[in-house]
């Protein structure tokens, strides 16, 4: 079926759907509430939702939609929740950019024929969430340290000079190398002292998502990590638009301290790329696109359920090697054990800012230190919260408990007290234009965002210096896609209001 013929069917099937919609509002108000109308064959679909597709584009694939929420016909069809439905960028090309924010990549020069890269181990502050200014270990001044991206058969050297107090190895995540530049510490090489260098060279053949870090346990606790992506020499059939990257580690740093301790056993802050939500960056893409995402597992000791909202996704790819397409698996979580990493690829067809996590509860708050005070106090001691556990009244589970801090329960039980000048930091960068007011309550530990917006949208929040009021663009997307006279926007100055009103 040609493209314009099939908008215009489109067109049509979406007008007698809402019409159907209408009718069946109108008779479901007449009715009792418990009767339940049959569902109409397509969902409903407001036609005012339908983008504007030029005739060139492609949109329907049997059955599956780049542009609206749907499985497709048949699970059996190559384009059964958009398994196949390519993006709309060309294979000629080349790859899609590889994007991981907050991370900066390490840039090389060419000699003679080899990508050269030079990498330093060392000390590095690292602001988790503003004014949170902790002392963990990296390299080039980054934790995780910037990112390495080559191509499936390039010749890579990798200097490495020692700028830690300690000696130090680094190893090269899952490549089939020759086994003296594997970086095991002491069972391939001599450790790297103190000062001293050592070059690391080989030929990658392989194509996937690997990382480098430090093969001494207590330094990996610390940090020590960074994204090594190797592109395949013939781009992957579907083409995807976007190549996002996402990287979890858990830390323990105690309450008035700055210090990764490496031998706990619990983990309290949690970062993506380094950053803790709500200051990761959000990724952002356009209605329509095919967005693939990368995730890595970098904790000491835990794994991460990783859940992206209003999407199914399929998984195309692990650490090794891409999956065989036949063996790609739908889900909307992916569990990401240690020193894993998982890719997927989706459609973007359901517009709205959409929450991306981790699922467990824990590592969905910062450093829960919260029953013992802030967590960063000048010249104030820990003792002082502590005495207040003996004292402190029974729990009450009323509706009564004053804004974010009911009454015998140790932890604020929502929102996150910051100063104006730390949530205009979180607000400033341009992935965060137009969300609700208040986002930022609702994102903490390995929580972050995925965007999908309309051409226009995304232009406003990604490609002009428009001031966007707080909320805009979301309610514009409901207004488009969704159901507007239900719709209630944030109350105003949420964030800045210690008590939530
Ligand atoms: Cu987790």
């Amino acid at each position: 079926m040609s493209a314009p013929a099939n908008r215009r069917d489109f067109l049509k099937r979406g007008s007698l759907a809402a019409a159907g919609l209408l009718a069946t509002a109108a008779t479901a108000s007449a009715q009792a509430a418990s009767q339940v109308e049959p569902a109409p064959e397509h969902a409903p679909h407001p036609p005012h939702a339908d983008p504007a597709v030029p005739a060139h584009i492609k949109a329907e694939y049997e059955g599956f939609s780049r542009f609206h929420p749907g499985r497709g016909n048949d699970p059996d069809s190559p384009y059964y929740l958009g398994k196949l439905v390519p993006g709309f960028r060309k294979a000629e090309d080349g790859p899609a950019p590889f994007v991981a924010p907050d991370l900066d990549k390490l840039p090389y020069v060419m000699k003679d024929g080899v990508k050269e890269f030079h990498l330093v181990p060392q000390p590095v502050v690292r602001e988790f969430l503003p004014g949170y200014k902790m002392n963990v270990w990296g390299f080039n001044g980054s934790m995780p340290g910037p990112t390495i991206e080559v191509t499936q058969g390039d010749r890579i050297r990798i200097v490495v000079t020692n700028e830690l107090p300690e000696e130090t190895t680094v190893h090269w995540h899952g490549f089939e190398l020759p086994v003296q530049y594997d970086g095991s510490s002491t069972m391939t090489q001599n450790p790297i002292k103190p000062g001293q260098t050592f070059v690391y060279e080989f030929n990658v053949h392989e194509e996937g998502t690997f990382f480098y870090h430090t093969h001494v346990a207590m330094q990996e606790a610390f940090g020590m990590i960074g994204w090594m992506i190797v592109h395949p020499k013939k781009v992957f059939d579907p083409p995807v638009d976007r190549d996002f990257g996402l990287l979890f580690q858990n830390f323990f740093i105690g309450p008035n301290q700055t210090v990764a301790d490496s031998m706990k056993m619990d983990w309290n802050w949690h970062t993506i790329n380094g950053r803790s939500g709500p200051y990761s960056t959000p990724l952002v893409c356009k209605h329509g696109e095919r967005v693939r995402v990368r995730l890595i597992n970098f904790s000491p000791m835990q794994h991460h359920p990783i859940h992206m909202h209003g999407h199914t996704f399929w998984i195309t790819a692990h650490e090794g090697a891409r999956t065989p397409k036949s063996a790609w698996i739908p889900r909307n979580t992916e569990l990401v054990a240690v020193a894993q990493a998982s890719t997927f690829e989706f459609i973007a067809n359901n517009p709205g800012d959409w929450m991306f996590h981790c699922h467990m509860t824990h590592h969905m708050m910062n450093h829960m230190v919260e029953q013992v005070g802030p967590r960063i106090r000048h010249d104030d001691s820990v003792d002082r919260f502590l005495a207040n556990l003996e004292t402190r009244p029974p729990a009450i589970v009323s509706p009564t408990a004053k804004g974010d801090e009911p009454p015998g329960y140790p932890q604020k039980m929502l929102g996150m007290h910051m100063s104006p000048e730390s949530m205009q930091q979180i607000m400033a960068p341009r992935e965060m234009k137009g969300m609700r007011q208040g986002v930022s309550m609702s994102m903490h530990g390995l929580m972050t965002a995925m965007r999908v917006l309309p051409d226009d949208l995304y232009h406003r929040v990604m490609e002009t210096d428009e001031d966007i009021p707080p909320g805009e663009i979301f309610a514009e997307i409901v207004k488009r896609f969704g159901d507007p006279e239900h719709y209630q926007r944030a109350p105003k100055m949420m964030t800045h209001d210690k008590h939530g009103h």
